[in-house]
């Protein structure tokens, strides 16, 4: 790779890492602490095949990174010029503090208060996040889009696709980047575990090539050696060994009953869940495979 791209990238890193640790937004009134400990960054060019991969599994209506950023471009000579090699995807994955994480981890109902305020406080921070990333690679002459944001992402109910798909899915794109594998219920396991949050921007510069350290979707679960942890954490059986049903973890966490008196009780919207994402192997770490 040539110097001043490498070099390029470990500026941008440094800038995501600097940001997380420093910017106020990352601190939650309830923990006293961070929402976030220092960011996972993972990289992909725009032409790797995975794209058309992930195309398959997001469904049609899902953005690969070319057609999310030329997309977003005014119409003109630098949008015609754009080839899919000339684009690059920066992914993060921002693990959920420990103290925040233990909170979650003793509940067995309900979401921790300290969880959902991560859940719609600490996301807000990721969008700043996502808008920063974007501004400082704008700064140094690269158009940049944060798909997430834009007027026409949309979360869609598509039955062929399990019921729940979206334009952009973070976690496709952090897979595609390296930084992590599907799981037994749909959540991302890195390096630091499960319990995280995502975001991505779409860059008009060439950044290192996505190296991934896995070949299966999902690797890194131990479903298959018998790992039955997050089934059990689920209040709801929206886990069983074949997988996730999102209708009901959905009431669980925004659409039914309970979570409506959660909003009221706490004062915003989304509060969330996650107990499957705590108390697991995978919770902060890769988990252990021991051998049979
Ligand atoms: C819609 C949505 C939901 C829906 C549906 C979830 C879903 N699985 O799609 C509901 C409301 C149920 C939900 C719940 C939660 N969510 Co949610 N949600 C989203 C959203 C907005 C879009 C997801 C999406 O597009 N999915 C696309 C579909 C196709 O993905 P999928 O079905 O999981 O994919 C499967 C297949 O593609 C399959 N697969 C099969 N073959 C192959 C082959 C290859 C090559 C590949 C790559 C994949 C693959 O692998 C996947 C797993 O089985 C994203 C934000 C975003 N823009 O991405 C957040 C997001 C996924 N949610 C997130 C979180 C944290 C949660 C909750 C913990 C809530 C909370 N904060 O307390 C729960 C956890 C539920 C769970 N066990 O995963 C995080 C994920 C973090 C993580 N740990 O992975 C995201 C990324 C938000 C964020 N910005 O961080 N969520
Ligand atoms: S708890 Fe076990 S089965 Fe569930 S996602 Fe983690 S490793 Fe996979
Ligand atoms: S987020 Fe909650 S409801 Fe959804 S699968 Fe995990 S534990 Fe079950």
């Amino acid at each position: 790779m040539r110097e001043d791209l490498k070099s390029f990238a470990v500026q941008l890193k440094n800038a995501i890492t600097g940001f997380v640790s420093t910017n106020p937004g990352n601190y939650c009134e309830l923990s006293q602490g961070p929402y976030f400990d220092e960011p996972l960054i993972g990289f992909a060019r725009g032409d790797d095949p995975v794209f058309d991969r992930i195309k398959e599994q997001v469904g049609p209506l899902s953005w690969t990174p070319y057609e999310a950023l030329v997309g977003s471009l005014p119409p003109g000579e630098l949008q015609k010029r754009i080839e899919p090699e000339d684009i690059s995807v920066v992914s993060w994955v921002l693990p959920i503090n420990t103290l925040i994480r233990a909170t979650n981890r003793r509940e067995k109902t309900q979401p921790s208060p300290e969880w959902s305020y991560t859940r719609y406080y600490g996301e807000k921070f990721n969008n700043i996040l996502k808008r920063f990333v974007t501004g400082w690679l704008e700064a140094r002459g690269c158009p940049a889009v944060a798909p997430s944001l834009l007027p026409g992402f949309r979360i869609i109910k598509d039955p062929a696709r399990g019921n729940f798909t979206s334009t952009w899915s973070e976690r496709h794109i952090a897979f595609a980047c390296g930084l992590g594998t599907f799981s037994l219920n749909d959540g991302l396991i890195t390096a630091r575990g499960i319990a995280h949050r995502l975001g991505s921007v779409v860059v008009n510069a060439k950044l290192p090539r996505a190296e991934r350290p896995y070949s299966g979707h999902m690797d890194y679960c131990l479903a298959s050696r018998g790992c039955t942890a997050c089934i059990r954490r689920c209040p709801v059986n929206a886990i069983t060994g074949e997988g996730h049903d999102k209708e009901l973890c959905n009431e669980m966490n925004y659409s039914g009953e309970e979570a409506a008196r959660r909003r009221k009780r706490l004062g915003f919207e989304q509060t969330g869940c996650g107990l499957c994402q705590v108390g697991v192997p995978c919770e902060d770490r890769i988990p252990a495979r021991k051998s049979p």
